[in-house]
C-alpha cells in the first residue's frame, strides 16, 4: 500500500528570505519551493490534506511562553518602530539570556520586542516573518495528521510533509530553521494515542538538538540520531556527540552516532543500522527524514545517494511497526522529492518484506 503523504499549502506561507551566519545575511535556504519539489517527487502517492488539530499536544512538548511568542512576536514587530527604524520586517534576535548573562539571575520579561527575541530564538539563522507561525502550525498539523492515519489503523505509515522542519526546536526556543518540533509533536501523540513506547529515528544531516532535549529525562520517547560531527565544527556545535545518553530517567536512552565529514553510504548505512537496532521492541516509530545528507545537499559534507536513503528505509521499515516518517531538512531542490521518494520506497518495501 503506497504511503500517503500528509501536506497543507499553508507550509508555504514561511519565507525565510535571509539566514544571518556569522553576522553576514545570506540567502535562505529552507524555501517555500521545497514543499513543491517534494509533492513532484511523490506524484504516484495519495495525498492527504492536514486536518486541524488543537493546540493540546502542542502545549505539552513546548512551553506556553514560548507558543505565545511565536504566534505573536511578528503582529508584535510590524507595531513596532522597525521597519522605519532598520528596514527589515524579519524578527531578528540581538541580544541572547545564555547562562553567560544570566549567571542563575532570575530573568525579567523584556518589554522590547527585539530584547524578547532572543529569549526564545537560540541562534541568528532562524528568523520570524508574516507567516511563519501559520506555516508551523500548519506543519504540527501535518505531523498530527499523520499520527491520526497510523493510530487510528487506516495505515501502518505515513509521511508528513512537514515545512518548516522541526528538530532543533527545543521546549523553550527555536533555531536552525526549526520552529516547533513536528517530530516530537508526533512522538508524544503517539504516546497520548497509547501507542506504547515510540522511537525517534533521526536521519537527518544535523543532530537533532531540540528533540533530544525534548526526550532527555524520559524514557517511554527513545531519540536515536545519525548525523555530521559536530565535534568537527559542524551545528549543532554543542550537542550531538556520542557521549550524550539521556539522564535520569531517561539514562540510556538516547543515542548519538555522529559521523566523519565525507562519510559515504557504507558508514551511513552501518550507523542506521545500528539505530534500527537501538529501536528494536520500540511499538512505534517516528523518523525524522532530513535528506540533507545527501552528497548533492549544499548544508552537509555527508555522501549520501539516493540508494542509501532507499536501504534507511528499508531497515527502519523492516521493523514492522506503525511509523510516521516526518519531513526534515534538505536542500537541493533539484534532487530533493527524488531522495524523499527513495526512502518511502524502502520504508514500504522493508515494512512488505
Ligand atoms: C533542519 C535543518 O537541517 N537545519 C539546518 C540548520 C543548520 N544550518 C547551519 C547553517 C550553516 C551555514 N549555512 C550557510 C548558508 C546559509 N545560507
Ligand atoms: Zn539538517
Amino acid at each position: 500500500m503506497p504511503i500517503p503523504v500528509v501536506w497543507s499549502p499553508e507550509t508555504r506561507r514561511h519565507e525565510p528570505m535571509r539566514e544571518v551566519w556569522v553576522g553576514v545575511p545570506t540567502d535562505g535556504t529552507e524555501l517555500p519551493e521545497r514543499v513543491d519539489r517534494i509533492l513532484d517527487g511523490l506524484g504516484n502517492q495519495p495525498r492527504v490534506e492536514a486536518v486541524v488539530h488543537g493546540d493540546e499536544v502542542l502545549r505539552r512538548v513546548h512551553a506556553e511562553a514560548f507558543v505565545d511568542h511565536l504566534r505573536t512576536v511578528h503582529a508584535e514587530w510590524l507595531a513596532g518602530p522597525y521597519d522605519d527604524l532598520v528596514g527589515q520586517d524579519r524578527v531578528a534576535p540581538y541580544v541572547f539570556p545564555t547562562p553567560a548573562m544570566t549567571q542563575g539571575m532570575p530573568l525579567t520579561r523584556a518589554t522590547a520586542t527585539h530584547g524578547r527575541a532572543g529569549q526564545f530564538g537560540y541562534d541568528t539563522m532562524t528568523l520570524v516573518g508574516p507567516g511563519t507561525w501559520e506555516a508551523a502550525r500548519a506543519a504540527v498539523d501535518c505531523a498530527l495528521t499523520a499520527v491520526d492515519l497510523v493510530t487510528n489503523g487506516a495505515e501502518s505509515t505515513a509521511y508528513a510533509l512537514c515545512r518548516p522542519p522541526g528538530h532543533h526546536a527545543t521546549r523553550d526556543g527555536y533555531g536552525g530553521s526549526c520552529y516547533l518540533n513536528n517530530a516530537a509533536i508526533a512522538a508524544q501523540a503517539l504516546r497520548d494515542a497509547d501507542a506504547g513506547r515510540v522511537t525517534v529515528v533521526d536521519l537527518d544531516a544535523h543532530h537533532g538538538n531540540g528533540t533530544q532535549a525534548i526526550f532527555w529525562e524520559r524514557d517511554d520517547v527513545r531519540y536515536g540520531s545519525v548525523h555530521v560531527d559536530p565535534g568537527a565544527g559542524w551545528f549543532p556545535h554543542f550537542f550531538g556527540h556520542a557521549h550524550e545518553s539521556g539522564s535520569g530517567q531517561g539514562a540510556g536512552a538516547t543515542r548519538n552516532l555522529p559521523l566523519e565529514e565525507g562519510s559515504e553510504d557504507a558508514a551511513w548505512l552501518d550507523a542506521v543500522r545500528e539505530l534500527a537496532q537501538f529501536a528494536d521492541g520500540t511499538d512505534a516509530l517516528v523518523v525524522s527524514l532530513g535528506v540533507d545528507a545527501a552528497a548533492e545537499d549544499p548544508e552537509s559534507p555527508l555522501q549520501v545517494t539516493a540508494d542509501g536513503y532507499a536501504a534507511a528505509g528499508r531497515l527502519l521499515g523492516s521493523l514492522g511497526v506503525p511509523a510516521v516518517v516526518v519531513q526534515e531538512g534538505g536542500y537541493h531542490l533539484d534532487t530533493l522529492g527524488g531522495l524523499v521518494a527513495a526512502y518511502l520506497g524502502g520504508h514500504e518495501q522493508g515494512s512488505n518484506g
